[in-house]
């Protein structure tokens, strides 16, 4: 009998029921071939009631074999086998199953379950993995002690790895082996986690804050040894930053990351034994570029977080995922906030901690608030799925981390912490819900602010969307009085949109906001008695003003200082206005806002003019604001590198699209490149300068102010690469000559890929493939700066696809070759007669067979079709409706493919489309 993987159906989250049997103990068994692994389990239940109630296990392309209960074996009229469901009738009180069944590693090629990547054994359960395993209670609220057992080839699969500690290992006939291990905490199935194979090891032990000493491991393919130093550095640096931010401390005597080369994802934090992308675990200076170690360090910090808000309290059910995600994710962002300001004077550490801002609100900005705004919309606690791995989202995540942080913002990091120290003394060992989580934070709010409480927050939990804040002043210069007020908005956004018994309610926001001087010093204000220059005002309705009183002179508001709420704000300024925010403001992240939105507002403009076709636009179109503080912040010394950086960073084009009336891609790209021409030209001695002061580095370093310096450095040679500088053209193919660094390597090489001349890039290129063939990461590179230059069309992305080094199998090969041109290449996917987008059904539908959760992803690419002018958004209907209309859509493509279309099949809803603007 064979189980396969069942039809589209809606989970709701209003459905939840409590699983009826405890499961105390698990006991697994593996007897690993790549082509036929035997898996056995012991089960041992016990009814939370007294009746008898049926016991449902979930199994899903696994062969069953047998069952026994209490050592009985189940003839097939005591047990259902239907679709992916193994049903036992009427079972009651205390019992042990023990069930045999198979599974085929070798050909499973959506790496969900147990799978084979280069020749070793590796699983990958959550969210619903497990299943396909054996057949189990697979949900995160059945939580159990587990004992594994491994059998392997011993000379194929020398190291027998899974969760906890190792109990005992033994030699066995015919040259096999055996490995077990115990997990002495409780977890939910989609923590468990095995391993098989030969690996490079490297070691440390450390000392927890109680004095225990702790192993750390790190395994790498044979070979790769050498490139993960780094990653134990970060595990290490990751342990110690827990137990002091958050008095947080490793409870397993061993904790082992393992890297694995063919990965859906970025990492996964099964409970003593992480999986990782290889990605995010191999890093040197000679093969990674900046990027690339802060990546490596920041996952690694994430997955080690997850040991306790995740694992030690988990999940109650799928649709609590932001619980731990949201979370998680916050944490991982204060982590690397702080080891990026460690050790640099106060001014540089708040420049350090800004750019981490800044970087974390472009994310968001770029990934989230399109999603807020498409079909596929939800709150960070979504009401339903159709598929939970496609709720792996930037909702979820980044979103879910914002909603952390304006906890912490209202909570102050003392109180955050009295809440979290509750929060997991009060749910250690169980499966939980956000509001729980939430009513703990409460507590401490309630606390610290009598009468208050966060009733009105819950809304972030429940509905989606980006809400906008209108913010209105109105100051009177007799009085010395301002008067602020904020209006608060937010649109029906998805499945909100067809839900009559829906009502949209004010999100509880916090907005922390000052006042500068028309010379851009901080202007003081009186508020509640106390003269301040900076203040954390909480709207909670659709609509309240604040007086602030003793205001000397007119002020320019700089508002939303450090993006304290996901939301847009919308208020009236005048260039002139922004110009002195962008020139003095204090706040680092509101005066890198107010460049941003002079060089948006000029971007858009344009890009408007280039639309229309009527007018001829030119470089008159741009503010000189931006001239004037282009050549002011050019030439500061007192700047940090990273943050100068980011201020002459342009707006990224996907966020820029995001923001126009019609999405127009051709007419935003000639908009953005005359921007960026015009920029290049006027500064071009500037950035020649910036060029020229750089002094070759001895060693490597990935610290902040190192990478900084080479950011600015990577954005000259653009900027001037752009406008066909000579002098650069000579400098990027020295670099790319002479580079020691991959972070330079990378900065030469698509440089020249993006504006070099054909011979040189080409040239450039095999050379570049020539050195590194062997590296798969490097040769990732390699194809993604291809897939995405402007230089780089769809014919040529295809050429790319027949390249011998293309493997759509490995989602890492098939990120940085498909998903970077559908995503990141937008002037040659993008085109009028349509052909990228019947290149991007083809491959969504190719890779739907293979791997459904990776063909999901690249779905969602055209989410937001509705939003495109002409010719585009019929070409995208098209396009979309062919992958709607193919045979055997896997649940997780289809399901992204009918919200795209808007094909609810909601049958507990009533179908009802409800305007879109919608006010409170
Ligand atoms: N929890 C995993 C993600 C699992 C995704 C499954 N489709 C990694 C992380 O967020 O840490
Ligand atoms: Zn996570």
């Amino acid at each position: 009998m064979s189980t396969t993987q069942s039809q589209a159906t809606t989970v709701y989250r209003r459905d939840y029921q409590p699983y009826p049997f405890e499961l105390l103990t698990v006991e697994l068994f593996f007897d690993l071939q790549p082509q036929h692994t035997i898996v056995k389990s012991k089960l041992h239940f016990k009814a939370k009631q007294a009746q008898a109630c049926d016991l449902v296990l979930n199994g899903e392309n696994i062969e069953l074999q047998s069952i026994h209960c209490n050592q009985q074996a189940l003839g097939t009229e005591q047990y259902d086998l239907q679709g992916d469901l193994l049903t036992i009738t009427a079972m009651q009180g205390e019992f042990v199953l023990e069930i045999c069944n198979s599974c085929n590693p070798s050909t499973n090629s959506n790496l969900m379950g147990l799978y084979i990547s280069q020749g070793q054994f590796f699983t990958q359960c959550e969210a619903e993995g497990f299943r396909r395993i054996t057949f189990f209670p697979d949900r995160p609220d059945v939580m159990s002690i587990y004992t594994v057992t491994m059998q392997a080839d011993k000379a194929q699969f020398p190291y027998l790895l899974s969760n906890g500690n190792l109990v005992s290992q033994r030699e066995l006939e015919h040259g096999r082996h055996e490995a077990v291990w115990h997990d002495p905490f409780a977890k939910p199935s989609y923590l468990f986690a095995l391993v098989a194979g030969d690996f490079d090891v490297r070691e440390t032990t450390t000392q927890t804050k109680s004095g225990k000493e702790v192993l750390l491991q790190v395994y790498t393919d044979k070979g790769s040894g050498k490139q993960s130093l780094w990653a134990l550095q970060s595990l290490e640096r990751a342990l110690k930053w827990d137990e002091k931010r958050f008095n947080l401390e490793l409870d397993l005597d061993r904790f082992m990351i393992v890297a694995v080369r063919d990965f859906n994802m970025g990492a996964m934090e099964n409970k003593g034994l992480n999986i990782f992308n290889a990605a995010y675990v191999l890093a040197t200076p000679e093969t990674s570029t900046d990027q690339n170690f802060i990546g490596v360090e920041d996952v690694i910090g994430h997955e080690y977080f997850h040991n306790w808000s995740g694992n030690r309290v988990t999940c109650r059910d799928w649709f609590q995922l932001s619980l731990k995600e949201g979370l998680t994710v916050f944490r991982e962002q204060e982590f690397s906030a702080d080891i990026r300001a460690r050790g640099l004077d106060d001014t540089a550490a708040q420049s350090a901690r800004a750019v981490k801002r800044i970087e974390d609100v472009n994310l968001l900005r770029m990934a989230q608030f399109p999603e807020d705004a498409s079909p596929m919309a939800h709150p960070i606690r979504p009401d339903s799925y159709e598929e939970i791995g496609n709720f792996y989202t930037a909702t979820v995540y980044e979103k879910g981390a914002e909603v952390i942080r304006m906890q912490h913002t209202l909570l102050g990091e003392a109180g955050f912490q009295q809440g979290i120290a509750n929060y997991f003394h009060t749910f250690d060992g169980q499966a939980v819900t956000c509001d729980d989580f939430l009513e703990t934070m409460q507590a401490v709010y309630k606390e610290q602010h009598p009468g208050k409480d966060l009733a009105v927050f819950r809304h972030w939990y429940s509905q989606a969307g980006t809400p906008r804040v209108e913010v209105t002043l109105n100051y009177d210069k007799a009085a010395q009085t301002c008067e602020i007020t904020l209006q608060q908005s937010c649109d029906l956004v998805g499945v909100e949109k067809r839900r009559q018994d829906f009502h949209k309610q004010p999100f509880h926001i916090p907005f922390k906001l000052g006042l500068l001087d028309a010379q851009g010093q901080a202007l003081s204000f009186e508020l509640a008695g106390q003269t301040q220059q900076e203040v954390l005002l909480e709207l909670k309705q659709a609509q309240e003003t604040w007086t602030l009183n003793a205001v000397k002179s007119a002020p320019i508001p700089s508002l939303l200082r450090d993006f304290s709420a996901p939301v847009v704000v919308e208020y009236d300024y005048s260039d002139s206005d922004l110009a002195v925010l962008a020139s003095h403001d204090s706040n680092h992240f509101t005066r890198w806002q107010a460049l941003q939105e002079l060089l948006t507002s000029t971007t858009l403009a344009l890009a408007e003019e280039f639309a229309s076709d009527s007018a001829n636009p030119d470089s008159h179109s741009i503010k000189p604001e931006i001239f004037r503080i282009w050549q002011a912040t050019l030439q500061d010394q007192q700047l940090d590198p990273a943050y100068k950086a980011c201020l002459l960073s342009l707006p990224s084009l996907r966020i820029l699209l995001e923001q126009m009336r019609q999405a127009d891609p051709q007419a935003l790209v000639a908009a953005h490149q005359l921007l960026q021409q015009t920029l290049a030209k006027q500064f071009s001695q500037a950035y020649w300068a910036i060029l020229q002061a750089h002094e070759p580095e001895r060693a490597y370093s990935p610290d902040p102010i190192s990478v900084g310096k080479r950011r600015l450095r990577q954005q000259a040679l653009k900027m001037l690469m752009s406008i066909e500088h000579p002098e650069a053209q000579v400098y990027s193919q020295t670099l790319f000559k002479n580079h020691n660094n991959m972070t330079d390597g990378i900065t030469a090489l698509s440089a020249i890929t993006d504006y070099g001349p054909e011979d040189v890039r080409s040239h450039a290129l095999a050379r570049f493939f020539e050195h590194w063939q062997h590296d798969a990461l490097v040769i990732d590179k390699w194809f993604a700066i291809q897939a995405s230059s402007p230089s780089v069309s769809l014919a040529q992305a295809e050429a790319l696809m027949a390249h011998p080094a293309f493997n759509i199998r490995n989602p890492n090969r098939a990120r940085s070759l498909l998903f970077q041109f559908c995503m990141n290449n937008m002037q040659n996917f993008h085109h009028k007669n349509g052909e990228g987008y019947e290149f991007w059904a083809d491959q969504v539908l190719y890779l739907n067979q293979i791997n459904p959760e990776v063909a999901a992803r690249l779905a969602r690419c055209l989410d937001n079709w509705k939003r495109y002018a002409q010719p585009y958004r019929d070409a995208m209907h098209k396009a979309i409706q062919r992958v709607a209309s193919a045979n055997n859509l896997s649940r997780n493509v289809h399901e992204i493919i009918s919200k795209a279309l808007e094909i609810y099949i909601y049958s507990k809803e009533t179908i009802c489309l409800r305007k879109r603007s919608h006010n409170f």
